[in-house]
């Protein structure tokens, strides 16, 4: 077993393999990993379990999990400072996450609204148990690390109440157990939205089109997304909250979150331009990221044997902190430790 020693405070995240990881992924999630990676000891995981809560083609899935993880490491997270693993390769997920499941109120699950929005859209008799208990799962995967910091997109903040709650239920009824996790969401770009329809989360199961950029995009192929993308009749170009004006507000926060400069700047950027301008302005910060993240991507597929071994030191770190924490939740509730 690998040993684990550092004193930092711990940060967990994961995303679900559930597809092509979009530009939204990376600004919600993937930045802020980076971001923390030298002042916490972080934990980074490729959800499968999670992605299962949607039927899969069992050979894409596989597939998605390794070129997650690649992803991961092209987007600048560093094997050699976090941990970057695959959820099922650590049985503890599944384990506790059963025990969440039982004390999970039914109406704490049916108060979700990804649970609605994505139960929304299939045949009620035909909806996966696994849709509603996910909250459940991913509480699991925080509790088990003692995550005191999860850096998700807006759309994943109702889940991480749903985790203190839980978690604190747990230790009242139990005994203190598990750490209660704070979430942390960026400035811009925590919920980037569809370019074709931009009253829409991004996301990476949504299949039309023009509606994402996905991160590994042939570079021609994503400016031409971008240059697509739905706008208003409006001739003015500045941040605004108004939904026939949710087209304009995206680009410029795609803009924002990616060159962190001020709102003031970037409107005074782009005062007396049209929206082509625009466009063509986000389409060359879109691509400067792209264009390095996918070289890195393509340098380390080809490094025979290189992402199969971060998976196995990964698998080894996150077991030794998850079966400890696994071992002592099951002592709490009242499980015959085995001889
Ligand atoms: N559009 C988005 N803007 C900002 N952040 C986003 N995230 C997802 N979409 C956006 C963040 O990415 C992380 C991983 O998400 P996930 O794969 O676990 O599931 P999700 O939130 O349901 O993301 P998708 O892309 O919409 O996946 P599918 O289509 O499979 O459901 C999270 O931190 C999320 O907030």
């Amino acid at each position: 077993m690998a040993e684990v020693t550092s004193s930092k405070p711990r940060v967990l995240s994961g995303i679900q393999p559930s597809g092509n990881l979009t530009i939204g992924n990376y600004l919600g999630a993937l930045k802020q990993w980076v971001e923390v990676q030298k002042d916490y000891d972080c934990f980074y995981c490729v959800v499968d379990l999670h992605a299962i809560t949607a039927e899969q083609d069992p050979r894409e899935l596989r597939r998605k999990t390794r070129e997650s993880a690649a992803i991961y490491i092209a987007a600048g997270i560093d094997p050699e400072i976090s941990t970057v693993f695959v959820q099922s390769h650590v049985p503890a997920h599944s384990e506790l996450a059963w025990m969440l499941t039982c004390m999970a109120p039914l109406g704490w699950l049916n108060r979700m609204t990804q649970f609605k929005d994505k139960s929304a859209k299939q045949a009620q008799e035909s909806i996966g148990a696994g849709l509603l208990n996910y909250p459940s799962l991913m509480a699991a995967d925080i509790l088990l690390y003692h995550a005191e910091l999860v850096p998700v997109g807006d759309d994943q903040r109702q889940h991480l109440e749903f985790t203190r709650d839980l978690a604190q239920r747990f230790n009242h009824l139990y005994g203190e157990t598990f750490t209660l996790p704070a979430v942390m969401t960026p400035k811009a770009g925590a919920r980037v939205m569809g370019l074709d329809n931009p009253t829409a989360k991004m996301s990476k199961s949504e299949e039309s089109e023009n509606h994402a950029v996905y991160l590994l995009d042939d570079l021609s192929r994503a400016r031409k997304k971008i240059m697509r993308a739905v706008t208003d009749s409006h001739r003015e170009i500045h941040f605004s909250d108004e939904r026939e004006r949710a087209g304009v507000n995206n680009l410029l926060t795609i803009y924002q979150a990616i060159t962190g400069e001020p709102r003031e700047d970037i409107e005074a950027h782009f005062a007396g331009k049209g929206y082509g301008d625009l466009k063509r302005g986000v389409a060359d910060r879109v691509l400067e990221t792209l264009a390095p993240l996918q070289s890195r991507y393509n340098d380390l597929m080809n490094e025979a044997g290189y992402l199969d071994s971060v998976l196995k030191v990964g698998r080894e770190k996150a077991a030794a902190i998850a079966e400890e924490t696994l071992k002592l939740a099951q002592k709490r509730i009242g499980f015959l430790a085995p001889s």
